[in-house]
């Protein structure tokens, strides 16, 4: 039996109802039997995710956990260090959990500023969780990885799912190795671990943080206040995005897929749309005429050039059915009409 999920904006920012609310489709005899830890709550994706798994599964089920206390969201939440793999052992067995979404990185701009700082963190936690999934038969593990994964070596446009890997981040690097540890963990072990790709994820219910794709978000809230914007990547730099709910459906979508379904144990491509610096400041002038921008490209250029302008994401769309709904002119119109309503509300 199928229910219709509905989910609104998440509680790190201010409430302003979405007009048309995204729709998951879930297995009604799941709800209330997984018990979920995300790892990684309080970021750009993993607040959105925290209230998306909370209307699918149920609030009491969904455990949200992040280094520093989380903000009030209505359900359990606990402070959890993931590189304390002995704080995770206790944390799983104190509340069942049976599933884990493990979101917390360094990404790659803040990656390069440390390289075997980022490593660490991003591998060790990694390993606790891999290791905690297979000790204890958790029973699902989500692992985002990313568009990093590619380097300057691959096809720059429609990067097949199969393609040579030599990143130039640390954080690329990372998730080369974690993919091929997922794939390791669910061959050798059976561990049942769930990868995507993410391109640039755009939303405006939270912040990214130390990206190189993060201007296509702060770029909408300099124009929802028409203040100038100086972009840190050039006019002309194509770069593979996903808006938020499309971001969130497909991560819900893979997890609940069959497993005979999930073909790819490493990670999926997945994308939704690709555009450039020029292309999101004509989209946003539709609707915001007197905004301005000026470009002064910083290292993050370097990073950007090195990654995909658009990404083949076939295999997940024959999978398990994967298929984006917005556009950029669709996401344009959405995040302005809810950042102009944070607006209004204080935020
Ligand atoms: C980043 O820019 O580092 C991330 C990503 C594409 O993985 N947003």
């Amino acid at each position: 039996m199928n229910s219709l999920i509905t989910f609104g904006p998440v509680n790190n920012a201010a409430k302003a109802p979405p007009e048309k609310p995204t729709r998951y489709t879930t297995n009604h005899h799941h709800m209330f039997k997984e018990k979920i830890l995300i790892i990684g709550a309080g970021g750009q994706i993993g607040s959105v995710l925290t209230d998306a798994l909370r209307s699918v599964y149920g609030t009491d089920q969904v455990i949200a956990s992040d280094l520093r206390p989380l903000p009030d969201s209505g359900g359990p939440t606990e402070v959890l260090n993931a590189l304390d793999g002995e704080a995770l052992n206790a944390l799983v067995t104190r509340h069942n959990i049976n599933q884990i979404y493990h979101l917390a990185a360094i990404l790659s701009a803040t990656g390069e500023k440390d390289p075997l700082w980022a490593w660490n963190i991003n591998m060790t936690s990694l390993f606790n969780v891999l290791e905690v999934a297979r000790n204890k038969g958790i029973k699902k593990v989500y692992y985002p990885s990313s568009i990093a994964v590619f380097g300057r070596e691959a096809n720059h446009y429609d990067t097949p799912q199969h393609e040579v890997l030599i990143p130039e981040t640390v954080y690329g690097i990372s998730k080369v190795a974690g993919e091929n540890w997922a794939n390791y963990y669910f061959r050798r072990y059976g561990t049942d671990v769930r990868s995507l790709r993410y391109p640039g994820i755009i939303g405006y219910q939270s912040m990214p943080g130390g990206g190189t794709t993060d201007y296509a978000v702060d770029i909408y809230h300099f124009a929802v206040r028409n203040k100038h914007f100086e972009c840190f990547l050039r006019d002309n730099t194509s770069l593979p995005m996903l808006y938020m709910p499309d971001a969130i459906r497909a991560t819900i979508e893979l997890m609940e897929a069959a497993a005979d379904k999930i073909t790819i144990r490493t990670s999926y491509n997945l994308a939704g749309m690709s555009f450039t610096p020029a292309e999101i400041y004509a989209s946003i002038q539709k609707i915001c005429p007197e905004f301005t921008i000026s470009y002064k490209p910083d290292f993050r250029q370097k990073i950007a050039d090195s990654w995909p302008a658009s990404i083949d994401d076939s295999q997940a769309r024959r999978d398990w059915g994967w298929k984006p709904e917005f556009d950029l002119d669709a996401m344009s119109a959405d995040m302005i009409k809810n950042l102009r309503l944070q607006l209004e509300a204080g935020g």
